[in-house]
């Protein structure tokens, strides 16, 4: 059974029983006990059984001492966010959903699935400011208020449009700086786009205020995070298909503290021409460099910095990646977690290591072998790392020690 037949029957049965877990422990041949509870105000996802925490994800590979277990069963998750409480958030964009996945005893597995909202336009980045909720769908920016202890997001606001059609429909939104940074990747592959607003980041107030284009020539930033020690936001880059199995490098862009250009459709990596597309010397140097390359094709979307004390001192500080996987490449690469080591002043000390690997199989040649995509990567505030699979429709949870 290949993953598009699990993930096919899970969304049949994602209202009943956690078939795909069950699955998942046949092959382990592992003993799970399985059950499920249901909340009074859950309609999505069943939650995962409380069962076989660790040896249900026997292909999965880490570093010593850590160990992944599924927090929760959550189709086409996307980005995720904490609440101000410490609920779980995950957009299921396919689903056009947000759901919350409480886990109030802090047992390491949700206990039930929560609409929050329903009926979005592929809603992707999530982001809490101020005690609010914001939602970046694919055509707009939303904020709503938030009600805690109902879980339930309310009055929502219209701060912004946002291009939509054609193209990469993933928008992804961060806060920093007292700023919010939205992503909106290209129409195209590779082409000049007529939308300033495609193929980068927007900054804007909190309430949608004094909008600018912060950065451009960045193709996909999926992944956008807050880096405290730069004082500035990182994004993950997609690069160009079809220039070869090894180019472009995928990214990893510091936006600085001005606005600036990273390169595409021109440029990539290290100022490097795409001379296919009419790239030149001249054009790139006034281009801003990519901080990290990474292997082409393997779609880097979600990033994370570890701020949280439970991994070990050596991974505090440091920037992880969710490497979606590729489809643009003869050879299958990516469908991995890795890791960069960022220094004292927040920047990169190495290139990207494996931290969770075993989605692909060893030697796999075929993209129809894999058992997971990961899309978000999340620290919480147990200092867990939390990693969001739409291939799959999981979420896991990574700890250390105990
Ligand atoms: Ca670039």
């Amino acid at each position: 059974m290949n993953l598009s037949m699990l993930v096919a029957i899970q969304h049949r049965m994602r209202k009943s029983a956690p078939l795909l877990l069950l699955l998942l422990a046949i092959t382990a041949c592992s003993n799970g006990n399985g059950g499920s509870e249901q909340g009074s105000n859950a309609a999505p996802p069943a939650p995962a059984p409380s069962s076989v925490a660790g040896s249900e994800l026997p292909r999965l590979r880490l570093p010593e001492g850590f160990r992944i277990s599924v927090f929760a069963e959550a189709p086409e998750a996307r980005m995720m966010t904490w609440t101000p409480g410490g609920v779980l958030l995950v957009a299921e964009s396919g689903e056009g959903a947000v759901v919350a996945l409480p886990d109030p005893q802090r047992t390491g597995r949700a206990t039930r699935a929560v609409n929050v909202l329903t009926g979005q336009r592929r809603p992707h980045g999530l982001a809490f400011h101020d005690g609010k909720l914001f939602v970046a769908n694919e055509n707009q920016v939303l904020r709503y208020d938030w009600n805690e202890s109902q879980l339930r997001a309310s009055n929502p606001q219209r701060l912004a449009d946002l291009p939509s059609g054609r193209g990469h429909s993933t928008r992804t939104l961060v806060f920093g700086n007292g700023k919010l940074y939205v992503s909106s990747g290209s129409s195209c592959n590779v082409c000049v786009e007529k939308d300033p607003a495609r193929a980068a980041v927007l900054e804007m107030n909190p309430d949608g205020s004094a909008s600018r284009v912060f950065a451009r020539g960045l193709r996909n930033a999926v992944g956008l995070v807050w880096n405290d020690r730069t004082g500035t936001v990182w994004a993950s880059e997609n690069g160009t298909d079809n220039l070869g199995d090894d180019l472009p490098p995928e990214e990893i862009n510091d936006l600085g503290k001005t606005a600036g250009d990273f390169g595409w459709p021109y440029c990539y990596g290290n100022r490097v021409p795409d001379r296919k597309f009419g790239g030149d010397e001249n054009r790139c140097q006034s281009t801003i460099p990519a901080k990290v390359e990474m292997q082409a094709h393997s779609a880097p979307l979600g990033l994370a910095i570890n701020n949280g004390n439970m991994f070990p001192v050596d991974y505090r500080g440091d920037m992880f990646v969710a490497f979606h996987g590729s489809w643009n490449r003869s050879i299958p690469t990516g469908y991995k977690v890795v890791r960069i080591h960022l220094n004292a002043n927040g920047e990169p000390e190495s290139g990207a290591q494996d931290f969770i690997t075993g989605w692909l199989p060893p030697g796999a040649r075929n993209n129809d072998d894999v058992s997971g995509r990961p899309v978000g990567v999340l620290f919480g505030p147990d200092g867990a790392m939390y990693v969001s699979d739409d291939g799959a429709g999981l979420i896991y949870r990574v700890t250390y020690g105990k």
